[in-house]
């Protein structure tokens, strides 16, 4: 039933009627629309977006610092209440949001019912959290004194939320943002503006108040820097590339303002260690799961299995011939295992990084492309074998995966050489030897590892999500400390007696 409800969805975007625009009360919208055409079919037109201009960056600003002492006031509880009717209302809508996701994100519609369920997930999570967390805690203290530390909102927080997650990335920072008691301007991946329009929209209808969440599409350049550099901002939440995390942390640290506050998740170059012990059938189904799923636009995707040599003939061949009987295509297909990429500068950069792997590596197995795939932004799913994992020099964002063959006596330096590329997102171990899975866990400088099973997919409050160095700040989405981050500790002491002073130092003598 979801799956023609998605149909009938995408049926009725047939005429590319979507449309996104800044959200900022009392700013008059200017400049042009720009087309949003499809990943998997670049003749389609989705919907138009229209980018914030500088005057109305500016007014956002000044109507989030307006509108955060009320937001901040409003009980935790209720600032809840309206992140869980929005919950409800997403999982209502749920066909809407899947062919949204599948038609300006070249989502499959499996990635698109998890997209919607995290951004559920995410909600929820962070408004029960709300709810614990942000009423007054009382503080045991002595005789004479009452103390209490309250959390509250930190002021303004900008969200940049990437393309590859659009709704539930987005959901996920801005619901702890908004749940602390922060007025937020929103400023998606210029890729997927029209979900972010949507979701904004339905948080409004929701019953958070328009000067409290604003939506500023624009570019990275011009937008995200006017927001970023503005010493208004108290914090910046933002998932994408390492080097775009860097360029905000310069920015917010050059601002005559008070000291920011960056929560960043970016980039990985994950592994998959598999050793002799390994059960192939299973190992094959995971890298191809960790690999390929979401066309490897994930930042947990696995980039790199090292397998150890005397399996790596079987399990390459295994990978080879299951590679081949991937289906990709459009994403609109229940039958589709592998989408378009997000757009022609991915593509761009995988066909470069498939010219560089030429007479570098060698390739094990290219996936087919599939009918009707020619119109878009398709890259077809490739595996190479490597001599080393220093041939990698960057993330290759998309279905590329790279095999390197390693022997028993060799499991540390093999670590060692994952955790030198300053990277540290996921990584897979497939093994069956309690002692190696140990001493991987134990060296290995990653935020999340997974055990004989894929490594993507991460559900909040299960496994929150996050790296270590240049993969992000911490601390970890859907955990117990990414809400606090977003907040300001306040600490009310009382005195209760009707003497003068200092309770603390009365009872110290
Ligand atoms: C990302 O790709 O930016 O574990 C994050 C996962 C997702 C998060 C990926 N929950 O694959």
């Amino acid at each position: 039933a979801l799956a023609s409800q998605v149909e009938a969805a995408i049926a009725r975007a047939g005429d590319g009627g979507w449309r996104a625009a800044p959200l900022v009360p009392g700013a008059q919208a200017s400049g042009p629309m720009i087309a949003v055409t499809s990943p998997a079919d670049r003749r389609r037109q989705v919907g138009q977006w229209q980018a914030a201009d500088t005057a109305t960056v500016q007014r956002a600003l000044a109507n989030a610092v307006d509108a955060q002492a009320a937001w901040d006031a409003t009980p935790a509880a209720s600032r809840a209440a309206i992140l869980e009717h929005a919950a409800d209302l997403l999982e209502r809508r749920m066909p809407q949001f899947i062919a949204l996701c599948t038609l300006e994100a070249g989502k499959t519609i499996p990635d698109g019912v998890a997209e919607v369920r995290e951004a559920v997930d995410f909600l929820r999570y962070y408004a029960a959290q709300a709810r614990r967390e942000f009423a007054p805690q009382p503080l045991p203290g002595p005789t004479g004194e009452s103390n209490a530390l309250q959390l509250g909102g930190r002021g303004v927080f900008v969200c940049i939320s990437p393309w590859n997650f659009p709704l539930a990335i987005f959901a996920g920072q801005v619901a702890a943002a908004l749940a602390a008691g922060n007025s937020v301007i929103a400023k998606p991946a210029e890729q997927t503006n029209l979900v972010g329009w949507h979701a904004v929209t339905l948080l409004h209808e929701a019953g958070v108040p328009e000067a409290a969440l604003q939506f500023v599409p624009g570019d990275g350049a011009t937008v995200g820097a006017a927001l970023t550099s503005d010493p208004r901002v108290a914090g910046v939440a933002f998932t994408g590339s390492t080097d775009t995390a860097r360029a905000i942390n310069r920015a917010m640290a050059a601002r005559d303002a008070a000291i920011g506050v960056l929560i960043a998740e970016t980039g990985g170059q994950n592994a998959l260690i598999a050793d002799s012990s390994a059960l192939p059938e299973q190992l094959v189904k995971d890298a191809l799961a960790s690999a390929f799923t979401s066309a490897g636009q994930r930042c947990s995707a696995a980039r790199v299995l090292f397998v150890q040599e005397d399996i790596a003939d079987k399990v390459i061949g295994m990978l080879a011939g299951a590679m081949a009987e991937l289906q990709v295509g459009d994403p609109a297909l229940l039958s589709t295992d592998v989408g378009p990429v997000i757009d022609t500068d991915a593509k761009c950069l995988l066909d470069e990084h498939a010219g560089r792997m030429q007479g570098a590596a060698k390739l094990i197995a290219e996936a087919k492309l599939g009918a009707g795939t020619e119109h878009g932004t398709f890259f077809a799913p490739r595996a190479w074998e490597l001599q080393s994992l220093s041939q990698l020099t960057r993330e290759n964002f998309g279905p590329a995966l790279h095999v390197i063959r390693w022997k028993a006596s060799d499991l540390d330096a093999v670590v060692d050489a994952i955790n030198a590329t300053g990277y540290g997102l996921t990584l897979g171990i497939h093994s069956r030897i309690d002692e190696t899975v140990d001493r991987i866990v134990q060296r290995a400088k990653v935020g999340n590892v997974y055990v004989n099973r894929n490594q993507i997919g991460a559900v909040v409050g299960v496994q929150p999500f996050g790296g270590q160095n240049l993969s992000g700040t911490g601390p970890k989405a859907g955990g117990p400390h990414y809400l606090p981050r977003f907040a300001t500790e306040k600490t009310v002491t009382i005195n209760t007696t009707a003497a003068g002073g200092n309770a603390s130092l009365l009872t110290l003598g």
